[in-house]
């Protein structure tokens, strides 16, 4: 390597141009004060000039290049940027896969279906960077036939009356891992014109929604932002994606029935007593806030036990869904019905007040009295029966409980007057 001698080349100019400076001082005074400014300015000027670079690369840490260039320099710089291309798309692996973990640990966190199906489809859309979205679902009338049940990014009129059998020769081209399908690379002659006119809409890629070992639906997105094909490993996410939206599904369902047993009475398939403390404070809040009256009508079965014992148990249960299947068939939509316990049924009617509420309870017991019981004729008054206790609020209490209890002191009156009959708290002898 070539020795660096400038700063040497520089000090000996140096020390020259100071004796000529001593020299000239000496034996012309004039002169010197002029070329002594001349000679140190140009000293100075060749230092920095030649100083700069060394000063920055020693600030910079940076090393010298060497002048030679030696064969396996372009080796390495080659090694270099391959290397530097791996380290990015790894750190784009890591990156996907911890946004993967994040959003399937949102999901699996939603336990409304709905919400579901929307977050789901806005995760996609941002983990793959397209603007559409789409997921298919089984219709309620059959679950064979799936159609678009939310979408983004589509307008209506391409996915309005879209219907897909689930048994579609497509579906059978997701392989044993259900990676997601190109719908580019499907054989022209396997797409129905539901398919092209999905394609048509910008659908390119489709994964299916399988929670248990059989496609239940499909999500399909449209094109990338950026109008590119999706990659291979896009693809894989998307799959997997899709994979955690049906686990979630599955669980979201499952939920959603559990907590609908566990409001429901067996027997009957009425709401059950759990519910009706909830629901009955949540109608109260209602109606207070809106000045609105809400009634509630409670009612037992007369002389229930001796149908029991005389024509045994399974003939009780019977009844008890006839009643039930009565009670239904009377109630408006937004009326509520449960059964209390054992042979004993509740109505809560929102915005009704206590003379609606009581025109309603005698509909109804006129209906189970008019009803042709099995062996009816067993009971005291050859008659199968019921009794009805009525209470209003505010009309007749201010709060929940006092509700309830002023109901039971009516039913409890309507038995102590005789039974087959309805009693309004404080009236104690309409029929
Ligand atoms: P009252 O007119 O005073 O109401 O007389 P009752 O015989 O109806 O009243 P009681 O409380 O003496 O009897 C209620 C009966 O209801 C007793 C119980 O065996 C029966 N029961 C409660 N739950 C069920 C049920 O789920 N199925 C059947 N079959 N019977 C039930
Ligand atoms: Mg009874
Ligand atoms: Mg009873």
């Amino acid at each position: 390597m070539k020795r660096d001698n400038s700063l040497l080349w520089i000090v000996t100019i140096f020390l020259f141009l100071e004796i000529l400076l001593f020299v000239s001082i000496y034996y012309f005074f004039s002169i010197p004060v002029v070329f002594n400014l001349i000679s140190s300015a140009a000293v100075v000027i060749v230092v920095v000039w030649l100083g700069k670079n060394k000063f920055l690369r020693l600030i910079s840490q940076e090393k010298p290049k060497s002048t030679v260039k030696w064969a396996h320099d372009d080796n390495k710089i080659e090694m270099n940027e391959k290397l530097q291309n791996v380290t990015r798309k790894l750190r784009k692996q890591i990156y996907d896969l911890h946004n993967l973990f994040e959003v399937s640990i949102n999901l699996t966190s939603i336990l409304e279906p709905e919400q579901l199906i929307k977050s789901s489809i806005l995760s996609l859309i941002g983990q793959l960077r397209t603007n559409q979205a789409i997921v298919f679902l089984p219709t309620e009338k059959d679950p064979s036939i799936i159609c678009p049940i939310y979408s983004k990014g589509f307008s209506n009129r391409h996915w309005k009356n879209c219907f897909l059998s689930i048994n579609d020769p497509v579906f059978q081209k997701f392989d044993e891992k259900m990676i997601a399908v190109d719908l580019q690379k499907i054989e022209k002659e396997l797409l129905n014109k539901q398919w092209l006119k999905l394609i048509k809409s910008g659908i390119t890629l489709i994964a299916p929604i399988i929670p248990k070992k059989q496609i239940k639906g499909i999500i399909a997105l449209g094109q990338k932002m950026n109008q590119e094909l999706f990659t291979q490993s896009e693809q894989e996410i998307f799959s997997l994606l899709t994979h955690f939206i049906s686990v979630a599904f599955s669980n979201s369902i499952l939920y959603q029935k559990m907590e609908q047993i566990s409001i429901t009475d067996g027997l009957t398939g009425l709401y059950n007593y759990r519910y009706l403390k909830k629901r009955l404070e949540d109608e109260i809040l209602r109606a207070q806030r809106y000045n609105h009256f809400l009634s509630l009508i409670l009612f037992d079965v007369d002389h229930f036990k001796n149908y029991n014992d005389t024509l045994g148990h399974p003939a009780g249960d019977t009844a008890l869904k006839t009643i039930a299947r009565i009670l239904k068939s009377t109630i408006r939509n937004s009326d509520i019905a449960i059964r209390y316990g054992g042979e004993e049924f509740c109505v809560i009617l929102p915005e009704e007040d206590i003379n609606d509420a009581h025109n309603f309870a005698e509909r109804l017991r006129k209906k189970i009295e008019a009803h042709p019981f099995h062996k009816e004729e067993v009971q005291p008054g050859g008659k199968f029966t019921i009794s009805l206790g009525v209470a209003s609020f505010p009309q007749n209490a201010g709060s929940m409980r006092a509700l309830i209890d002023k109901t039971d002191t009516a039913l409890y009156n309507a038995k102590h007057q005789g039974r087959n009959r309805t009693c309004l708290i404080q009236q104690n002898n309409k029929k």
